[in-house]
This record gives structure tokens, sequence and C-alpha cells, in this order.
């Protein structure tokens, strides 16, 4: 026993261990933690002896999951879109909300105006709406600032966040994101002038964990994301991919080709796609609040995924223009109702499976020893009903790093 060791006894724990049925669910478990890592996480009956004086919390049966991991979100942002909303809803098309001034380009308008701490401001409820549902780990992209300082002070905020609030933050250069205003119609001139130094001085700074881009016919074309991920190659960053939402340009295929750690959105991807993700261990990242949102109607090939071994996770895509959610758990309940994904794949989606996306796997995700006490404590009998409410939260206890936090 040591100064710091936590126990949590009398639960039922869902470790998320590979390759164990029911989500490695342990009847009657326990979790021992010390220095804010798990050391042990299985039947009660098994808990070192060592541990056998330490302060327990009584979890009173009920559930415990890894807590959970929000892998694509555009969190750091400035302002809203609600009156494009309205004026969608009033028969608006896009032309006219983009010439009212609406659209990304309002985002971005916004962003440029804010300064970091009011950026992080802005922020932080929306990040407490993701912890108040027992969220421990984040990933934030940059992409609405599109000029090199304005990037900068996106990821420096995204970073600010875990200063402000016990969560792990992972950040994601997306400097491919939109061509602004000044760079209409000129992408070539917007990467090398903007994008790709972006990327080395964002990298230089330590602010960068890993490298994202937007591959679609209104944003960047396969060979303009290669430019971008060559340069993440030669820097040693990891690569992820916003592929194929709204038409297959085979950008599930291009994300594979580098070993990305993960592919988003994917609603247009194909066989070949899915095969090639699946060959790279690139993680499915499956976003629908930007689907229900947008109206989308072609779903993503969750059959094709599952026939070919493609991991998947589910994430928020938290942004103002296509997915203004806050909500993992509903995102589940979207993942199932809106997709078919199985109870199952919806939990591993936002714990397990979000964390290999992130690359953090070894770290948070499941409860195993050496990860991180990341957990999630749930007022629930079973496990179908994080997944099956709509608007509530079950949310008991929160803990990071093996502080209790809620
Ligand atoms: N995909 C999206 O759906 C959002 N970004 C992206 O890469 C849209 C962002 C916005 O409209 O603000
Ligand atoms: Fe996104």
């Amino acid at each position: 026993m040591a100064a710091g060791d936590r126990i949590w006894t009398n639960a039922r724990l869902l470790t998320l261990a590979e390759g164990s049925p029911n989500l490695g669910l342990v009847d009657h478990g326990a979790i021992a933690v010390r220095d804010g890592r798990i050391v042990f996480a299985g039947p009660a009956s098994d808990l070192p002896g060592e541990f056998s004086g330490v302060e327990a919390t009584d979890c009173g049966g009920r559930l415990i999951t890894p807590g959970l991991v929000d892998c694509h979100t555009h969190l750091v942002h400035a302002g809203d879109r609600a009156r494009e909303f309205e004026m969608r809803l009033e028969g608006a098309s896009y032309e006219e909300i983009a010439r009212a001034g609406g659209g990304i380009v309002s985002s971005v308008t916004q962003l440029r105006a804010a300064d970091e701490a009011e950026l992080v401001r802005q922020t932080l409820p929306r990040l407490d709406a993701l912890i108040a549902e027992g969220v421990t780990t984040v990933e934030v992209k940059s992409g609405y600032g599109l000029t090199i300082p304005d990037e900068l002070k996106m990821l420096r905020a995204a970073r600010q966040l875990s200063e402000e609030r016990p969560v792990s933050v992972f950040t994601s250069y997306l400097g491919a994101h939109a061509t602004p205003a000044e760079y209409k119609g000129r992408n070539a001139d917007f990467l090398c002038d903007v994008v790709l130094p972006g990327l080395t001085q964002a990298h230089e700074q330590g602010l960068v964990d890993a490298v994202d881009g937007f591959c679609e016919g209104i944003a960047f074309s396969p060979d303009e994301i290669r430019q971008v991920f060559d340069l993440a190659r030669s820097l040693g960053l990891p690569v992820k991919l916003h592929a194929d939402q709204l038409s297959n340009l085979g950008g599930a295929s291009l994300a594979a080709d580098y070993g990305a750690l993960s592919a988003e959105h994917l609603e247009y991807t194909d066989e070949d796609g899915a095969a090639a993700m699946a060959k790279a261990g690139t993680v499915a990242v499956i976003l629908p609040g930007a689907f229900y949102f947008i109206r989308e109607t072609k779903k993503p090939p969750i059959d094709l995924f599952r026939k070919h071994g493609v991991r998947m996770a589910l994430a928020t895509d938290n942004n103002p223009g296509t997915s203004p959610l806050t909500s993992l758990l509903l995102t589940m309940n979207m993942g199932a109702t809106l997709f078919g994904m199985t109870v199952e794949e919806c939990i591993a989606g936002v714990t397990r499976e979000a964390a290999r996306a992130l690359g953090c796997q070894a770290e948070t995700g499941t409860l195993e020893a050496g990860k991180w006490a990341d957990l999630a404590l749930w007022d629930v009998e079973r496990p179908a009903e994080l997944v099956y409410r709509m608007g509530f939260n079950p949310l008991h206890q929160r803990v990071w790093r093996g502080q209790p936090t809620s």
C-alpha cells in the first residue's frame, strides 16, 4: 500500500479488453489504482493483497467503463451558426447563405477576431458538456484560422483546455480544412504559403499530435492532401483524414496508403477503400451527428467495415457548421439508430477504438493494468442503457488519471 492508492469495489466492469466477450464484462469487479494508473481491473476475488487496507469506493453494483474518448472534434471555434441554421429552415439555399456571409467563412471570420483567451472561454462550456458525460480524452482540431498565426492560436487554445480542466487533449493540425476567401481558387498558393509552413511551425512549437485534412470536392484534392501528408511523414507525425464525406474521391484508400490512424465520415467509401483501411489498420471514425444535421441520406458502409474487419470508432465531430453536438451518449444512440451499429460496437467505438484512432490505446480506452485510471461510473444496470436513452445522462462519477472529478 502506498500513498495515493485507491480502489473501487462492488462494481460491474466493462474492461473492453481486446478479445474478451461481452465487452470484457466482470460482474463482481474491482479496480486498483496507483499513481493515477490502473494496477488491477478484474474479479474482486483476485484483487492483489497489497490493496487490502486501502480506502475503497463502494460502487453499489454500478457499471464502470473506461472514460469516454471523443476522437474527432472541432471543439475550439468562435461564435455559432444558429442564424444560418434558421435560414436553412426557412428554405435558403447554401449559395444564399454563403452570399449572406454564412458558411465556414463566417466561422473563420469569427475565429480570427477572437484572441486565445476568448477562444478558451467560448470552448469551455462545450468541453464541460462532454466531461459531464464521462469524457476523459478529447481530440481538438485546428482549421478555422487558415492563417499561420490563427492556426497556431487555435492549437494553443486547444492545449490550454487541459490546463483548465482534468482531461487529456490531443491536437490535430487541420490547415487543409477550407480555402479562405483571400486564396479562393488558389489552393496551390494556400498550401505553399500557409498550410505547409504552418504545419512545420506548429510542430516546432509542440502543438501538433496528428495531421488531418479534408479531402473533398469543396475542399482539397487527393494530390493536395498528399503534399500535406508527405510533410507530416517527414516530421514523424501520424495522419488522419476527413474522407469520402460528400463524394468518393478515394480518400479512404489515400489515408490507408499513408498508414493513417483513422479516416473519418466515410459515407461514400467503397469496398476497395474498406479493404485498404483494414490492411493498414486505419480506424473508421463514424460521425452520425454530421450525417443527421446535414440530412445526408448516404450511410457509411458499416457492413463493409465489419466484413473486412475495419475497427470502428464514434465521435461527435463537434463543429458549428455541420454537427453542433456535444454528447457522446447521443452519438452512440445515433450510431445505433441511424447506422445499425450494435451496442457493443457503439461502446467500443467511444472507448477502445476511439483511443486507437488517436494512437493512445496504450494509455487509455480500456480498463487494463498500466493504463491511466480514466473511468466512468454509470447508474445503469445494463450496457445497452448507455446507448438506448436520448438526452438522459446516467453518469455517477468520472475519474481522470485516478482522481474522481465529479
Ligand atoms: N467536415 C465537416 O462536416 C465540417 N468540416 C469538415 O471537414 C464542416 C465545417 C463547417 O461547416 O464549419
Ligand atoms: Fe470534422
